[in-house]
């Protein structure tokens, strides 16, 4: 049967809705227009003051994406693809926020969002199959459907430095960046981590600051965006071919529609070899981690890829022993996500910044004017943290997730997450958690994987309705089987060995798992699929 919004009960205070949707971000803005348009009702929760997500927070100098605009849009709504024009091929964070906002204000969503308001808990009515869900503001609604569109990177993680409250000077993460920006002219200025984050905002500052340090714990493989302008033949050239962008990017790997070679990196001639990796050079960033089939599945392909990078980057860096510090010798290229650079190398030969390597001089800790490691003391008036994420798990831990049983999501995944499909949970009938572990999540396009997911939650809610049933679940074999598949294909790549935040290694104390699903997007989507036409097999349909 199906609900409908009622107004408060007198007795509880609850207010019934079809469907809670927790984050309004890429993934929830599409949900809240995609349920509405089902003629479902849904009430949205942000705990920002406005949309967008990830692209809300991460307003550092120097963020932007690392998919091509073009590909990085929502593909629901013909008219919007058509009707909106990026101005760089990898937009900048504000483009990317005024995107969103604009969707937001095109579809009329924000009337089903409110913002400010963190979701606090979500417990789960056995026998009604329903969810009670609250806030921080003392909200307090009741939903059928339960749909978690929190974002995988959405943690911020700030380490436990000794001392780090004493620092008198400004402490900036570049995940909860000052909306009135940062102002670094005449600062020494301390940026700590060297993953995207760090790597796409040290050139910015290093023009700006008097003096820069960058401690550097492990380098990192960062390739050139090639960012340009598009013009407007470009964009009409793009806009004409969106249709089959779009297919070819459904079906591939990674979200986009850029294919690796058809030949191996080993049966390859040199010329060959360097012709195609010239040419993702070109296309520029991440794409560099995919030339060649099994580049990350093969060490000696791997190889291949590793020394070309090496050879380029030596060739920009003046210093030697820096290059030497900036080379990664503790991963497979791509095994961490490849950052995507505007003139990181080139920072490096700057007489005003400084690279400071924690290997061999950990930090020991923060006093009142600046760091200390155990090589010596920088006097700083100012750290930056780019020290990433609780990737995957680290924000649905802070939601009090309770399922059958009273068992709450955190104890249900301590040993790491379970999912049938990134979808279902045994134990937790009627919840979705939207591109996270058990989905390919952060290793694919994440607007169309989010519009794969509501596509799919939709349409299995739809599925329902027609039937009158009451609710969906995972069973546990299914999850077994697919906790299973997502093991072996990690073990079957080199992604599994390297210390990313994939594998929560970044964070003390979580297990180490590899948790996005690594079978390829395209892959991903025909499984999904295929079992909602099966009718849902591995789901029990309540
Ligand atoms: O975070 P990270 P990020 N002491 O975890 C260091 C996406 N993204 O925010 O490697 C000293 O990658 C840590 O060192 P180590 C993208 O998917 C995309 O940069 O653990 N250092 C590392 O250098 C990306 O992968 C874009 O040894 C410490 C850094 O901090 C993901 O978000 C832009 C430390 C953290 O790097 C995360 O990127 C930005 C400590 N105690 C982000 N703790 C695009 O381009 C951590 N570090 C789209």
């Amino acid at each position: 049967p199906r609900s409908v919004v009622t107004a408060p009960d007198a007795t509880t205070g609850t207010t019934s809705y079809d469907v809670v949707v927790v984050g309004a971000g890429i993934a929830g803005l599409y949900a809240i227009h995609r349920f509405r348009s089902q003629g479902l009702t849904v009430r949205a929760f942000e705990a920002a003051s406005g949309v967008g997500g990830v692209w809300y927070w991460n307003r550092y100098p120097g963020a932007r994406c690392d998919v091509e605009s073009i590909d990085y849009s929502y593909s629901f709504s013909p008219e919007l693809e058509q009707e909106w024009n990026w101005s760089e091929k990898y937009a900048t964070q504000p483009e990317i926020l005024a995107y969103l906002e604009h969707v937001a204000d095109r579809f009329d969503l924000r009337r089903d969002i409110r913002f400010d308001t963190r979701v606090t808990s979500a417990v789960l009515d056995e026998e009604g199959l329903r969810w009670t869900v609250r806030t921080d503001r003392g909200d307090e609604v009741s939903a059928r459907f339960l749909v978690v569109a929190a974002g995988p990177l959405s943690n911020a993680n700030t380490p436990a430095f000794d001392g780090l409250d004493r620092f008198t000077g400004d402490i900036v993460h570049t995940a909860r960046w000052p909306h009135d920006g940062v102002d670094f002219t005449g600062k020494r200025v301390g940026v700590i981590g060297t993953g995207s984050s760090g790597i796409q905002s040290i050139p910015i500052i290093a023009e700006q600051a008097e003096q820069l340090f960058v401690f550097q714990r492990s380098a990192n493989y960062s390739i050139p965006a090639g960012n340009v302008p598009l013009d407007d033949a470009t964009r009409a050239e793009q806009k004409a071919n969106y249709a089959e962008r779009r297919r070819l990017s459904r079906e591939s790997g990674g979200g986009s529609p850029h294919r690796p070679h058809p030949k191996s990196a080993l049966e390859v001639s040199e010329e060959e070899r360097r012709a195609v990796y010239e040419e993702r050079w070109k296309l520029g960033g991440v794409l560099f981690s995919k030339a060649f089939p099994d580049q990350l599945t093969d060490p000696a392909a791997n190889d291949t890829a590793r020394a070309f990078w090496e050879e380029k980057i030596r060739a920009v860096v003046d210093d030697p022993a820096v290059a030497e510090l900036l080379t990664p010798k503790d991963h497979a290229i791509g095994a961490k996500r490849i950052v995507t650079d505007s003139g990181y190398y080139e920072t490096y030969n700057r007489d005003n910044v400084e690279l400071v390597d924690l290997r061999s001089t950990p930090i020991v800790g923060m006093d009142e004017t600046g760091i200390v490691t155990t090589g010596a003391h920088y006097d700083l008036d100012m750290i930056v943290l780019a020290t990433g994420f609780d990737a995957m798990t680290g924000s649905l831990d802070k939601l009090e997730i309770v399922g059958r049983g009273g068992r709450t999501l955190k104890e249900t995944w301590a040993a790491g997450p379970r999912t049938y499909l990134g979808l279902g949970i045994d134990g937790f009938p009627n919840f979705f958690n939207l591109t996270g572990p058990g989905s390919p999540s952060v290793l694919a396009n994440m607007v169309l994987h989010s519009e794969l997911h509501v596509d799919w939650v939709a349409d299995a809610i739809a599925y329902l309705d027609a039937r009158g049933a009451a609710g969906i679940e995972g069973t546990p074999e299914a999850v077994a089987d697919w906790v299973e598949e997502c093991r072996n294909r990690a073990e079957a790549s080199l992604l599994n060995s390297a210390n990313s935040w994939y594998l929560g290694a970044n964070i003390p104390g979580r297990p180490r798992v590899f948790m996005p699903f690594l079978g390829g997007f395209g892959v991903y989507r025909e499984i999904i699929t295929e079992v909602a036409e099966s009718g849902y097999k591995g789901f029990a349909i309540l």
